[in-house]
């Protein structure tokens, strides 16, 4: 019998990571499913594990050492991560450069980009040392273009593009596959994290468009990792077909 694939989802209590978790459970891919909510992690592994070996792991993605003894502490049936998606993080404010709080850049460079980097550290020797393995980078539309007051968000996102592109390079050699999926608008618990829980201001931004979903985006993350091993798709962008660009948005 084939074994399953193992799968480590940053972000799994929530939105893309969540809705990619249950796909990758209805597939048969064993998950490693990693946040901070304990509950959530609790109803989901409790939801998955009728399918699939589902493990979970509670660090914020800020903390090094916690990421790195977390993920070092995998019991044996689950420390060969096949399939890393880097997915957590999150936008925090949306206000002009001089106008933006520092403790809301230091969450988004912190969380955005050296949490990434840290799960990547910890995860990388297991596809090194046996020369396989598929690392998805969860970018943004706001990592290909910069809109009005997305600021260090769009910097954060700027970073995981050329990120990814490096890791892709530098892993290369060791016949790892890398990639990003870099999507537009999608409904999830992005914008109530943006907007601080103020859901006023969150909902509007999905309303007058039909929204990508979260199961959309999760939809073609399990397609990326389900091409054969000499296909890699390297970087795709995906936005609504109501979004044109990070500010044009039909809403008629
Ligand atoms: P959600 O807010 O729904 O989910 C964010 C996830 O990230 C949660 O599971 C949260 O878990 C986790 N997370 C946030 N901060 C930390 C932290 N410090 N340590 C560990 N985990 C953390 O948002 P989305 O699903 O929309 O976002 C997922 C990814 O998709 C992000 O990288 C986002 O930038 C990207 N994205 C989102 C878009 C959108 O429009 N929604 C568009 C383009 C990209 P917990 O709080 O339990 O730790
Ligand atoms: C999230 C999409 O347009 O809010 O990355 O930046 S957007």
């Amino acid at each position: 019998m084939n074994k399953n694939k193992i799968a480590l989802i940053t972000g799994a209590t929530s939105g893309i990571g969540m809705a990619t978790a249950k796909i990758f459970a209805k597939n048969n891919i064993d998950v490693v499913l990693c946040g901070r909510r304990q509950d959530r992690l609790d109803a989901l592994k409790k939801e998955l594990e009728k399918d699939v070996a589902v493990h979970t792991l509670n660090f914020d993605v800020r903390e090094k050492s916690a990421v790195i003894t977390q993920i070092d502490s995998l019991p044996p049936e689950f420390a060969n991560v096949d399939i890393l998606i880097n997915n957590a993080g999150n936008a925090h404010g949306l206000e002009p450069i001089q106008e933006g709080s520092l403790e809301d850049w230091d969450a988004m460079l912190d969380i955005n980009v050296k949490g990434l980097l840290y799960v990547s550290k910890a995860i990388i020797p297991k596809m090194t040392a046996k020369k396989s393995g598929h690392i998805i980078n969860i970018g943004s539309t706001a990592g290909k273009e910069v809109y009005p007051n997305g600021n260090v968000y769009c910097a954060s996102k700027h970073a995981v593009d050329a990120i990814n592109q490096g890791m892709r390079i530098d892993l290369n050699p060791f016949n790892i596959r890398v990639g990003a999926v870099n999507p537009g608008m999608v409904e999830t618990e992005f914008s109530e994290v943006r907007f601080k829980g103020n859901m006023a201001k969150a909902d509007k931004v999905y309303q007058g468009f039909t929204p990508l979903q979260p199961e959309d985006i999760a939809d073609i993350i399990h397609f990326v990792v389900t091409r054969p091993y000499h296909v890699n798709i390297a970087d795709l962008v995906v936005m609504s077909t109501a979004q044109a660009s990070s500010t044009i948005v039909n809403k008629s």
